[in-house]
């Protein structure tokens, strides 16, 4: 009889169907009962495939009583307890690097539609405004600006790249000082302050939490861009409201929100802002890069033990 996996959140065709040739598949969504479900399966489960939005709840954690291994279909593995998996002996795994091009291409494009404003005029072509109203109003130039990016791990460098062909200044501010050609700005405001867009890539959680607050967000300035593509956490939602709102920031650019998918109805409103369903990493290539590497991470263990990518807390 094989093994049970429990699957919490999205889990793709390619991905079920390697799963399922050495897995009994027990998805999270089909389980009726999941009081009978923990007493009845829970025991004999040693690993789960899950995401970084909903982690293993601590509850079902608990009652796992054999769980060994926790594979992240994801990069980011903030709702997944570090220091419980560590407790109780736990090795957690996630996917970096397969989605480095595609996030940082998510981040350039990002910066770009704030920047041109090609959304107004798609839209000012599409309805006739351009017969009726003239000319689009003029955009702005992404030539030469100083770009702050907030993180310069795997992605943040591959952001950095990407944004070359724009000749642009590039500053960073991480905790500590990275083997990169760009200049550190140990003061995150300082870096705000000089910069034409901030761009944030760091991982979320509480190390993270409303590290772009209002103070950032008012350095960044009237004619500031905000760019997100890390986690909604990172950046003080109301806080940006009320800058974009107050007109004390320009532009923000964001893939990520506080409470997804609740998207704030004043965000929605606002024309000087480019949203986006958390769609970063979401095209069909990458998501299958990622999910082979949540998989291989998966049956590795399942043959002997090890794993190949492990979050850096259980390495
Ligand atoms: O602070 P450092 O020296 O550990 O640099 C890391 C930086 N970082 C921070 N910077 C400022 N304040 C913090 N509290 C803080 N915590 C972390 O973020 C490093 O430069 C960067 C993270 O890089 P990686 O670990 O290589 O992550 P990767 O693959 O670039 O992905 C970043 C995040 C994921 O965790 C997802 O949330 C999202 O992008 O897709």
């Amino acid at each position: 009889m094989p093994e049970p996996l429990l699957l919490i959140g999205d889990v793709t065709e390619p991905m079920t169907e390697r799963l399922g040739q050495v897995f009994d598949l027990h998805f999270i969504e089909e389980i009726k009962s999941m009081d009978t479900w923990l007493r009845d399966v829970g025991p004999e489960v040693r690993q789960v495939l899950t995401n970084g939005h909903y982690g293993v709840p601590l509850d079902i954690m608990d009652r796992l009583p054999k769980l060994e291994m926790i594979s992240c279909y994801g990069v980011g593995y903030d709702n997944i307890d570090t220091d419980a998996c560590l407790a109780k002996n736990i090795i957690a795994t996630h996917t970096p690097d397969v989605l480095n091009a595609e996030v940082a291409t998510t981040a350039v494009l990002l910066l770009l539609a704030c920047y041109r404003e090609f959304l107004r005029d798609e839209a000012w072509a599409r309805s006739g405004r351009w017969k009726s109203n003239g000319n689009a109003p003029l955009s702005r130039s992404v030539e030469n600006q100083t770009i702050g990016i907030l993180g310069m791990g795997r992605i943040g460098q591959e952001i950095a790249r990407k944004l070359a062909p724009w000749s642009p200044n590039i500053l960073y501010h991480t905790r500590t000082p990275k083997d990169v050609p760009y200049e550190y700005v140990s003061d995150l405001v300082e870096m705000a302050q000089r910069s034409d867009a901030l761009i944030v890539i760091t991982p979320g959680g509480p190390s993270t939490y409303h590290l772009v607050d209002a103070v950032v967000l008012d350095a960044l300035g009237p004619k500031g861009t905000l760019i997100n593509v890390a986690r909604g956490t990172v950046v003080d939602e109301e806080a940006l409201v009320a800058a974009l709102r107050a007109e004390k920031l320009g532009w923000a650019g964001l893939d990520v929100f506080e409470d997804e998918p609740n998207i704030p109805v004043a965000l929605s409103a606002m024309a000087n802002v480019v949203l986006l369903p958390h769609v970063a990493s979401a095209t069909v290539e990458t998501r299958a890069a990622m999910g082979d590497l949540a998989v291989d991470n998966l049956l590795q263990f399942q043959k002997d033990g090890t794993v190949l990518t492990a979050v850096p807390e259980c390495q």
